[in-house]
């Protein structure tokens, strides 16, 4: 499958040019917290472990969290939570499972994190091979679902495409699995609706379409499947942010995105605006199969990266949505890694945009070699970034260690608060130094590394930040 997506991904950037066009005016949005500032939201998704875990929980302990962030600075995390540890039997919810997960919530909320609740599935369910549905919402028909290498391979085994065509309604025995979803999802959201350190709720990893793909499946079984989803969340929690993926075989690799604006009830509510937002993964196909940042590979992945800019942009727009990267990575051994890990943060810095790295557990693909013992990557992966921008960001970069931030700032009606900036040790082992047009107050915690700015409002004065090492 890989060679047919990197066959497409090729004659697509072939159309499409590959130059980066920094992001204009094509983001309005921002996810926005309750003072109404703009937030670069940076983490790790934690974790893949919690697949197969036999309480569904991750690998980390309360330790880890305090780690992550000494080492990395982070302040967010996409968290995977399964369908089938949710509801193991059909209409029955484990709540004690809701109420490990809060704990570890908990752990995060104590490091000043964000907590994204991601509903993850690979390969539907572990009764065809894969993760997240339960086994009685799992219909292969009786065909074949053998594990296959590499691992997505597995999405075209007829008893998968079966079990998928049964849930998104392609067949009709069981148009009840869809509501099922809906129902759990909605729980869930009632559990959680009052948590603030939750940001919001990714309705769905990866989705796959089954035997119906493309624009049919997202216009289509998918957007049907959002809405809903939306629609039910809203009535019992009006205010967390909901994430919404594109098909990933298509969007991993810089394809585009068909899917349609959805509607946010909250919105009803005078003055209130719309929380859905956009969250695509990023897989470049050579980076996907393993092989190295350098040559040929490279030259394929920097394309990848130029169409995937374009066509993230093109779909946030028409959706209206913020955008937020839940998954990027890499075998962070292979030759040029490091190289990559740096590219992607500078297309994300371009775009202004958080992201979440795949992921926490340790091993070759991770800022850990093992608990508490941090790789190579990361260091890379520490980075400069501002968290929360009190005003409307215009512009960001950070080159090794100069960070430069453009802003229209406190010029929004409502929007209170400082501005952080999270400046790494390894760069900033002192602090930072200020330059700013305009009166300002600056603050520096020296423990957790975060120099929040609080600047006075200058109407119609677009304010330009600097910062470097002390
Ligand atoms: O890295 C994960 C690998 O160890 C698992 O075998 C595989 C199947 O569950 O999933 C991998 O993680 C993927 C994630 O679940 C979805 N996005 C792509 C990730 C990397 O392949």
């Amino acid at each position: 499958m890989n060679l047919v997506v990197l066959a497409c991904a090729i004659g697509l950037l072939g159309a499409v040019g590959a130059k980066p066009s920094g992001h204009g005016a094509w983001q309005e949005r921002f996810i926005t917290d309750s003072q109404g500032r703009a937030l670069i939201l940076y983490g790790l998704n934690t974790s893949s472990s919690s697949k197969y875990s036999a309480d569904g929980m991750p690998w980390i302990k309360q330790a880890d969290v305090a780690a992550e962030y000494n080492t990395l600075g982070t302040d967010f995390v996409r968290y995977l939570i399964q369908w089938s540890d949710v509801e193991p039997e059909p209409g029955v919810y484990d709540d004690h499972y809701l109420a490990e997960v809060r704990q570890r919530i908990g752990w995060y909320q104590a490091q000043g994190y964000q907590v994204l609740l991601d509903m993850h599935q690979d390969v539907y369910g572990a009764a065809v091979g894969g993760n997240g549905a339960p086994g009685w919402v799992t219909d292969s028909g009786g065909l074949a679902a053998t594990v296959q290498s590499p691992w997505e391979m597995t999405y075209v085994q007829p008893g998968v495409t079966h079990a998928y065509d049964e849930f998104w309604g392609t067949r009709t025995d069981h148009p009840e699995y869809q509501q099922q979803y809906v129902a759990a999802w909605t729980h869930v959201a009632s559990y959680f609706a009052r948590n603030n350190t939750v940001l919001g709720y990714d309705l769905m990893n990866e989705p796959w379409g089954g035997s119906v793909q493309g624009p049919a499946f997202e216009t289509g079984p998918l957007a049907h499947l959002y809405q809903n989803a939306i629609d039910a969340i809203r009535t019992v929690d009006p205010n967390h942010w909901i994430f919404v993926e594109p098909e990933a075989a298509t969007t991993n690799y810089g394809l585009p995105s068909a899917l349609p604006k959805l509607d946010d009830p909250r919105t009803a509510t005078p003055g209130a605006e719309a929380r859905i937002g956009y969250a695509p993964h990023l897989y470049p196909a050579p980076i996907d199969s393993g092989g190295t940042y350098s040559g040929t590979d490279q030259y394929l992945t920097d394309r990848t990266l130029a169409s995937w800019q374009t066509q993230v942009q093109r779909t946030a727009a028409r959706m209206d949505a913020p955008v937020l990267m839940g998954e990027w990575g890499l075998d962070a051994t292979q030759d040029g890694a490091h190289l990559y890990v740096d590219h992607v943060q500078t297309l994300l810095d371009t775009m202004m945009i958080g992201s979440a790295y795949w992921s926490s557990d340790p091993g070759s693909w991770s800022p850990w070699k093992a608990p508490g013992k941090p790789s190579d990557i990361a260091d890379v992966l520490a980075t400069a970034y501002p968290r929360a921008i009190a005003g409307q960001p215009v512009d960001f970069s950070y080159d090794k260690s100069t960070l430069e931030l453009t802003m229209d700032w406190n010029d929004k009606v409502g929007v209170t608060g400082s501005t952080d900036v999270y400046l790494p040790p390894g760069d900033f082992p002192d602090g930072g130094d200020v330059q700013l047009n305009g009166d300002y107050k600056a603050k520096w915690d020296a423990s957790r590394h975060i120099l929040s700015l609080t600047v006075k409002a200058t109407p119609g004065v677009t304010h330009h930040l600097v910062i470097t090492p002390t």
